[in-house]
């Protein structure tokens, strides 16, 4: 303690770091999203739909919380899922609370998890989602007692990210152990990804709705070029999507381009709502085998630190 010591005028300010963890598909992504009342994070049923940590920012009056969304945690073999892991991994340091999130009855997949929060000092709260699809109470306390011996939870929290339902409860329960701290990030600041990385994420986020198998795994979106179109009164946006093999891309064409277009179709009508502004989106399909296994590639295309 100094010896000259006076309390900061934003003494009563909170903030801290809050860290959403568990296995794929889940419901991390959307959850966070639920809680920031904006999409940052893209949402899918199929894995690896998120590949980066991303930072959602609630501010409110006298608190500020940073939820930071994680790719799932799952074992996998090529250099892309091992990177994946390890950001789920390191996300987990440095944080002030731990969310983990869970769908269903405990099952040896989420064993490796849990393991992970015995080396840790902050609370670990259990937040049971999709209880919109549980049978009544009986159910969720199925899943609750499945956990409750494996690890102690600072609390459970049952919630549908969908339905919004006990979200407000979630954020009352997480308060409480955020200590008196500055705004990390101005008020108005939803996110801490950029403009480009939003917008190849919609980009993804529309392949993995419209493709099957072994596509959604072998993609990769990088913004090329975006340019104001003075005379059309529109952003043109150009984006270049890698696949690894030609199959994959002439799945994602599709017959007489019909599914790319269908790709950028949907695509653009969520990125004009991000900037505010209509946009001319131009897709490109450019095979580049391998790209999963190699770093450059990878830390090209943001993947990893
Ligand atoms: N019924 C229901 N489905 C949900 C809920 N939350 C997420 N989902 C669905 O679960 C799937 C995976 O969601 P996502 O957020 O991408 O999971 P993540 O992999 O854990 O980030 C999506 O199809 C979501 O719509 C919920 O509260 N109720
Ligand atoms: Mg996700």
């Amino acid at each position: 303690m100094p010896l000259f010591w006076m309390k900061s005028p934003m003494s009563n300010h909170k903030s801290g770091f809050i860290a959403i963890v568990g296995r794929p598909n889940v419901g991390k992504s959307t959850l966070l999203n639920a809680l920031i009342g904006e999409k940052v994070s893209i949402m899918s049923p199929k894995p690896q739909t998120t590949r980066n940590r991303i930072m959602g920012v609630l501010t409110k009056d006298d608190y500020q919380m940073i939820f930071v969304d994680t790719p799932g945690m799952h074992k996998g073999k090529d250099l892309l899922n091992i990177t994946i892991d390890k950001i789920a991994v390191s996300a987990l340091s440095d944080v002030d609370v731990v969310l983990f999130v869970t769908d269903t009855v405990k099952g040896t997949a989420e064993d490796h998890i849990i393991e992970y929060f015995k080396g840790l000092s902050v609370p670990v709260f259990l937040v049971i989602n999709k209880i919109d699809t549980m049978k009544g109470r009986s159910g969720i306390d199925e899943v609750i007692l499945s956990y409750i011996n494996s690890f102690p939870f600072e609390g459970v929290i049952p919630i549908s990210a969908t339905e919004h339902t006990h979200l407000d409860k979630l954020e009352s329960l997480v308060l409480p152990h955020l200590t008196e701290g500055p705004l990390y990030f101005p008020k108005e600041m939803k996110s801490d990804q950029s403009e480009d990385m939003m917008m190849s994420e919609l980009i993804r986020e529309k392949i993995l709705f419209h493709t099957e198998q072994e596509v959604p795994h072998a993609v990769a979106v990088v913004i090329e070029s975006l340019a104001e179109n003075a005379e059309m009164n529109t952003i043109d946006v150009s984006a270049l999507i890698l696949v690894e093999r030609p199959t994959q891309k002439q799945i994602l064409i599709g017959k007489g381009g019909e599914k790319i277009k269908k790709i950028g179709t949907e695509a653009r009508i969520e990125i004009n709502k991000l900037l505010h502004t209509k946009i001319h989106l131009t897709l490109w399909v450019k095979v580049k085998k391998d790209w999963r296994n190699r770093p450059s590639d990878l830390r090209a295309l943001g993947y990893g630190e």
